[in-house]
């Protein structure tokens, strides 16, 4: 299985992300916390140079909370910090506000010892499907319906506030130019950042379960009442195209749609970290 994906999108995404992101005072890095480290990508660690980085280590809710534990000091230092989230709950943006702040006092105090208050503003950026419209959306309910209905605005360059003094900012998602180390590409596959139809869903499916099985070995035969691959799960869940052979490539679907959705259990599928 290689996987090389950077279609032309996105090329075009980080070319406008660069241009936008002049505006911005602190990125909101959005990790999907199953993955967190395949999620970080070269391209946007050049673009972050320089700006204070609020890493969102969001779908808590999916992930192995032990193994995140031992991890998420790696994302804090002098001029970053971290906010673990679960993007479908409501109530995390003053949290966010007051990271953002925090990583922003040199600015602030600069402003304010002049008298003059400024608003911060907070760029959100991450692989694709990690989360980043639903934390939008998320922290700023009230914000959008205010400003939703101006015309001429796309949503990639829409500013919203989140609380006082901060607007943050949706972009589209943006992957590695070239994914050189197929182990994080396949970790991104396997949470869905890469769109499934351009590789095999039954070589991911495979893949996958490799993966599990020697992350947290049982999981699938526990799943699946004792089958240990796509055939033995065909048979076990009946499932057969209409001649009757087994229908391989619904037992993969089955199998990374139940992983996506948290079926699986609580997992962080990354293999070395
Ligand atoms: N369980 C869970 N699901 C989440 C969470 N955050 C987002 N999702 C789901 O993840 C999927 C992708 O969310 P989006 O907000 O569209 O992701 P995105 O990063 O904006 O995706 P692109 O715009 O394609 O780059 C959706 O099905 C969301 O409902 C979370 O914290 N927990
Ligand atoms: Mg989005």
């Amino acid at each position: 299985m290689k996987i090389n994906w950077f279609p032309g999108h996105m090329k075009k995404a980080l070319d406008e992300m660069r241009q936008e992101l002049v505006k911005a005072d602190v990125i909101l890095y959005v990790l999907d916390s199953r993955a967190p480290k395949s999620c970080l990508n070269p391209e946007l660690e050049k673009l972050a140079e320089g700006k204070p980085v609020l890493y969102v280590l969001n779908k808590i809710d999916l992930t192995d909370f032990n193994k995140l534990e031992n991890i998420k000091q790696d994302f804090r230092s002098e001029n970053t910090d971290y906010v673990e989230m679960n993007s479908k709950q409501s109530g995390f943006s003053s949290v966010i506000c007051t990271k953002i702040k925090s990583l922003c006092r040199a600015k602030l105090k600069k402003y304010s010892d002049k008298g003059i208050k400024i608003t911060l503003r907070a760029m959100v950026v991450g692989v694709p499907n990690c989360g980043k419209s639903t934390l939008v959306n998320n922290l700023c309910k009230k914000a959008k319906a205010v400003t939703g209905d101006r015309p001429g605005v796309t949503k990639g360059k829409q500013w919203f506030r989140i609380g006082s003094g901060v607007e943050v900012c949706d972009t589209p998602g943006t992957l590695y130019p070239d994914l050189k180390d197929q182990e994080k590409a396949k970790s991104l596959a396997f949470i869905g950042s890469i769109r499934d139809e351009i590789f095999d869903e039954v070589e991911v499916a495979n893949e996958l379960i490799k993966r599990i099985e020697k992350l947290y070995p049982g999981t699938i035969e526990e799943r699946y009442k004792q089958a240990k691959n796509l055939e033995e799960i065909c048979k076990i869940r009946a499932l057969l195209l209409p001649g009757g052979e087994l229908d391989i490539s619904r037992a993969a679907k089955t199998v990374i749609t139940d992983f996506r959705s948290g079926k699986l259990g609580k997992i962080m599928i990354e293999d070395k970290i």
